[in-house]
């Protein structure tokens, strides 16, 4: 790995802030975690799993990419920084920058300003489950834990497809699968390999760095015979807070300490099991379940894995987290965001993911780019045309986001440049929070933060925070196929300050001359009249006035499944061009969830 570390310790008198370099050329390798399948993976400098990055708080780093794909573009985003003061280098693409295309260099250049456990990963096009996602560690020198362990070591979950992600992608949104169902994983995987032996020396405590990398899939982790005490999510540290089993959405992360035993007789499982409630259907192949050790003893066996006793899984409750600084909630908000998540049906036959009436589709201009072209106009939200979803926030005020799932699946939340308060979540079921009843007097008091939070089927979550960061953020569900087809908006946030204090270096320009994406002007790239967004990308139609929803499609196919007995994903042809001809279809069984899988759930092809 290329890296390398040059201390700038100028004058005595100011702390080591130092400058920690990585030169990253991203390309094309082959591997094979799962032992089932080679298959072409993105890796860094030749190598995949691609390296962990690591910095001290307070550390300039300094991200040197080098595009050697050859046939893809590519970004990258640190996830959980906040990027205060550099908005422009958080990597989504046509948000924040322009892609990097093929044979491209760009340089990522920020100071970090937080402790934790974080992690980078592509954000662009639905890359990063290609294999393109690692650790990002920030260590601190501060921390209130640090005399209460011997050793720290990362640990990641993820889950594994053995296809690409273009061919999954253009299966997923497409015709062919009205229901939205998303491709299922063929693996788990433990630091990325399914063969992970941690060597531990008894009586000692190791803090464990755990970060969910994967596309898809939440998983429950638990260490058998040994708890765990939770010290850190998503970069906030916590109380300390005794846990047998964690769950761990897309995304999150969780650091606890971990105390080893007295006597090294034996050998323990890790268990990472993937919620395979997410899943459409449960291909009868499927192990979702992978297996690491912690090994006392090298010469003793490695215990396969005890079963449950019950399939409930009784995990930690992350909304009983009490951070450890006690921040206490913050006050009335000074905007509310009510964002509705449905999944449903447009013209061209494929499902999608709306926040309210707006499936997510990029603009023409990234989104920044708008903001530093626009002149007065800058805090109109309009500007930033329809369909990124944009809300514009003031600086410094407190902003709610209220989230109700109108589906049935778990949705976990991410939001860029902030870790939020999370106030209020619901059960499963509850339906919106505005019909719950439930006020700003059953808030937590000291309430939980993190970035990524789980938002339970057919629930509600409640998050705030203060807009003391300038830039542009999306808030987005984590699942990798959620974030193509649509579960996204964007808070733009303190633009005018933003305009008048952001310098974006050349190479950015350059990147978005390479792609041929235009710097200026409203998301259509209008730039004389701004409120003219004729040209901006839009997603298909709605379906016809009277037509099927998703839901009749859905339970139409779910009887027709029924009925032909296979309990396969949704395969629906649509007749012809006119959706209102609709007629189902039988069709080949698709590559990822191999045919005769057990139908899970009630419904096949009902729930998404
Ligand atoms: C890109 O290149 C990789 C590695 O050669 C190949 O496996 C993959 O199919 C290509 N993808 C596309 C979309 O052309
Ligand atoms: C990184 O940014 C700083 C200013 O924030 C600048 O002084 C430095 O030259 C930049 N380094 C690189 C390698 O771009
Ligand atoms: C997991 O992989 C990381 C590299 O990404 C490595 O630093 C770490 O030591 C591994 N963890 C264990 C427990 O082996
Ligand atoms: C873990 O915690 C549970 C509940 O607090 C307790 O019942 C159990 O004995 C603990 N197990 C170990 C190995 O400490
Ligand atoms: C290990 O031994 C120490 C010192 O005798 C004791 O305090 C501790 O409780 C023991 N730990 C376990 C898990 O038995
Ligand atoms: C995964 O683990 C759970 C919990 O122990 C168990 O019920 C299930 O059968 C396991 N699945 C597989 C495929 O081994
Ligand atoms: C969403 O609904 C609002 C208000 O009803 C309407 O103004 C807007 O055009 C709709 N947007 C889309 C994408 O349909
Ligand atoms: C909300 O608070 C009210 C008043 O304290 C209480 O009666 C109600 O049960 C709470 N609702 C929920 C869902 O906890
Ligand atoms: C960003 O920096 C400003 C100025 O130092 C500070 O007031 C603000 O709290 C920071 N925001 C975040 C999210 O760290
Ligand atoms: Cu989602």
């Amino acid at each position: 790995m290329a890296s390398s570390l040059v201390c700038l310790l100028g004058s005595l008198a100011i702390a080591s802030a130092s400058t920690v370099k990585y030169d990253f050329e991203i390309g094309w390798v082959t591997a094979n975690p799962d032992g089932l399948a080679d298959r072409p993976t993105i890796g860094i400098n030749g190598q995949w799993p691609i390296p962990k990055i690591e910095a001290n708080v307070g550390d300039q780093l300094i991200v040197n990419v080098l595009n050697s794909l050859g046939n893809q573009s590519t970004s990258l985003h640190f996830h959980g920084l906040y990027m205060n003061g550099s908005t422009h280098m958080d990597g989504p693409a046509q948000v924040t920058q322009c892609a990097i295309q093929p044979g491209s260099r760009f340089t990522y250049n920020f100071t970090i300003s937080q402790p934790g456990t974080y992690w980078y990963h592509s954000h662009t096009h639905g890359q990063y489950p290609d294999g393109l996602r690692g650790p990002l560690i920030i260590h601190d020198p501060e921390s209130p834990f640090k005399d209460r362990y011997d050793e720290e070591m990362v640990l990641t979950v993820s889950d594994w497809y053995h296809d690409q992600m273009p061919g999954l992608l253009s299966f997923f949104i497409s015709k062919v699968n009205p229901t939205g169902a998303e491709p299922v994983p063929n693996s788990a995987l433990l630091n990325e390999t399914q063969d992970l032996r941690v060597p531990v020396e008894p009586g000692k405590t190791y803090l464990f760095r755990m970060i969910n990398i994967g596309a898809f899939a939440g998983q429950y982790i638990w260490f058998e015979s040994h708890n765990m005490t939770i010290i850190e999510v998503d970069g906030v540290y916590t109380q300390p807070a005794e846990a047998e089993r964690i769950y761990l959405s897309a995304a999150q992360r969780c650091s606890f300490l971990l105390t080893t035993r007295n006597d090294t007789s034996e050998n323990f499982a890790i268990n990472a099991n993937m919620d395979i409630t997410l899943f459409d259907q449960l291909p009868g192949d499927l192990n979702w379940n992978v297996t690491g050790w912690l090994v006392y003893d090298s010469a003793k066996p490695l215990p396969i894995p005890t079963e449950l006793e019950s399939d409930v899984y009784d995990e930690f409750d992350d909304m009983t987290l009490v951070p450890w600084d006690n921040q206490a909630l913050l006050g009335e908000p000074d905007q509310s965001i009510s964002l509705d998540v449905i999944m449903d049906n447009l013209n061209d036959g494929a499902n999608y993911a709306f926040f309210n009436n707006i499936t997510y589709v990029a603009p023409k201009v990234p989104t920044l780019f708008t903001v530093l072209t626009s002149g007065d106009l800058v805090s109109n939200s309009a500007i930033y045309g329809e369909y990124t979803h944009p809300f514009v926030l003031e600086k410094d005020q407190i902003v709610e986001i209220i989230v109700n799932n109108i589906d049935p699946g778990k949705h976990p939340f991410h939001l860029h440049g902030h870790n939020f308060q999370a106030v209020w979540r619901s059960e499963e079921e509850a339906g919106t929070f505005q019909d719950s009843g439930v006020t700003s007097d059953n808030f937590t008091q000291v309430p939980m933060r993190r970035d990524t939070v789980v938002l339970f089927p057919n629930g509600n979550v409640v998050l705030r925070f203060k807009a003391d960061n300038p830039g542009v953020w999306l808030f987005h569900c984590h699942i990798e196929w959620h974030v193509q087809s649509g579960l996204m908006a964007t808070f733009v946030e303190a633009p005018l300050e933003l305009q008048q204090t952001l310098a974006v270096p050349k190479d950015h320009y350059d990147a978005c001359d390479a792609g041929k994406v235009p710097t200026q002007g409203n998301a259509a790239g209008n730039t004389v009249n701004l409120f003219d967004l004729s040209g901006q990308n839009v997603p298909p139609g709605p379906l016809p006035e009277g037509f099927t929803t998703r839901g009749k499609v859905a339970m139409a196919f779910s009887v027709l499944t029924g009925l032909i007995g296979v309990a396969v994903v949704a395969w629906y042809g649509f007749a012809g061009p006119a959706p209102a001809a609709a007629a189902p279809a039988a069709a080949p069984p698709q590559s990822v969830g191999t045919g005769g899988g057990i139908s899970h759930g009630t419904l096949v092809g009902a729930g998404k």
